[in-house]
């Protein structure tokens, strides 16, 4: 199966999964209900869970089995998402092709979806059937290490933190590792978790997964001055309006490009001792550098 295809059947197996597990459509309190769907249903590429889905798969796993799994990492993506759009952050009217979440509802309840959609995620990995308690635990940790002070929220300050001034590669790498890399290695890490992948295994899913997350996060920064709006769903320009620490501001649009292939390579080359079970994931790879929104 072609890659594109493969994050369009993910897409249609979160939404599926997700249809469950948020609060059904009129439950009160209506305006929450309202903007967790909102922003979690019918939007985004869905990489995250393609990624645990094919992390899973690599280890001679059985994909279906991490569903909730991805599934729950797709919603505080969404969190961190409605919460990075934020007045008090990027400030942000569009996201994924419509109105951000506070644009569309209203500051206080953008605020409050991004909250239920992170502590709903951890009941659905508590929860997830099929998995033995033991991986939901090691899962669950490792989840909340990648979102917390050590991770994206870490990455999330030191970025804002970073606006305006003038910051060396160790410092933009730090803000890139955490905020974005983290997350997207989680992803592969619990896939292989999941599956039931060796030490070895879920090492060399630990590389692929962080030279991914860099590599993702480098094409964002060029998305972000050479994309179409009308693809990406968002407006472009942002981060030189708010003046942010980016790599092409740093060294340049072809060097950017240039290092973001080579993240990519090095994230295949991690994968050598999986065979074609590696397909789908070096897939995904090639997906992050050539994707246009
Ligand atoms: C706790 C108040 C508070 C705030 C936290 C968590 C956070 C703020 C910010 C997260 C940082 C963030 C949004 C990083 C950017 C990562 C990134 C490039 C996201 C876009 O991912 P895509 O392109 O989006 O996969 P789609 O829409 O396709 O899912």
């Amino acid at each position: 199966m072609e890659t594109a295809d493969f994050l369009a059947e993910t897409s249609r197996k979160v939404e599926a999964f997700l249809e469950q597990v948020l609060p059904r459509a009129g439950r009160y309190p209506q305006s929450l209900t309202d903007a967790m769907r909102y922003s979690a249903l019918d939007g985004g590429k869905r990489l995250r869970p393609a990624l645990t889905l094919a992390a899973a798969e690599s280890v001679g796993g059985d994909p279906e089995r991490s569903l909730p799994i991805a599934a729950a990492i797709e919603m505080i993506h969404t969190y961190s998402l409605i919460h990075d759009d934020l007045p008090a952050m990027d400030d942000d009217t569009y996201r994924r092709g419509k109105l951000t979440c506070h644009r569309r509802f209203t500051e206080a309840t953008a605020i409050l979806a991004g909250d239920a959609l992170l502590t709903q995620a951890f009941q659905v990995m508590g929860e997830a059937e099929g998995i033995a308690e033991v991986d939901r635990l090691a899962i669950m940790v490792e989840i909340a290490r990648a979102c917390g002070p050590a991770g994206l929220i870490g990455g999330q300050m030191a970025d804002l933190e970073a606006e305006g001034q003038e910051i060396d590669l160790p410092a933009l790498e730090y803000i890139h590792t955490h905020k974005t890399g983290a997350l997207i290695q989680a992803c592969v890490r619990c896939g292989g978790i999941v599956a039931g992948g060796n030490n070895r295994q879920l090492e060399a899913l630990s590389t692929y997964g962080r030279r991914v997350g860099l590599g993702f996060q480098i094409i964002d920064d060029i998305l972000d001055i050479e994309a179409n709006p009308e693809e990406t769903g968002k407006e472009t320009g942002r981060d030189h309006r708010r003046n942010k620490a980016t790599y092409p501001a740093l060294f340049g649009l072809d060097f950017s490009r240039q290092r973001a292939r080579e993240l990519i390579e090095e994230a295949g080359r991690a994968l050598d001792d999986f065979g074609p079970d590696g397909d789908r994931l070096r897939g995904l790879a090639r997906f992050v550098e050539q994707r246009n929104r």
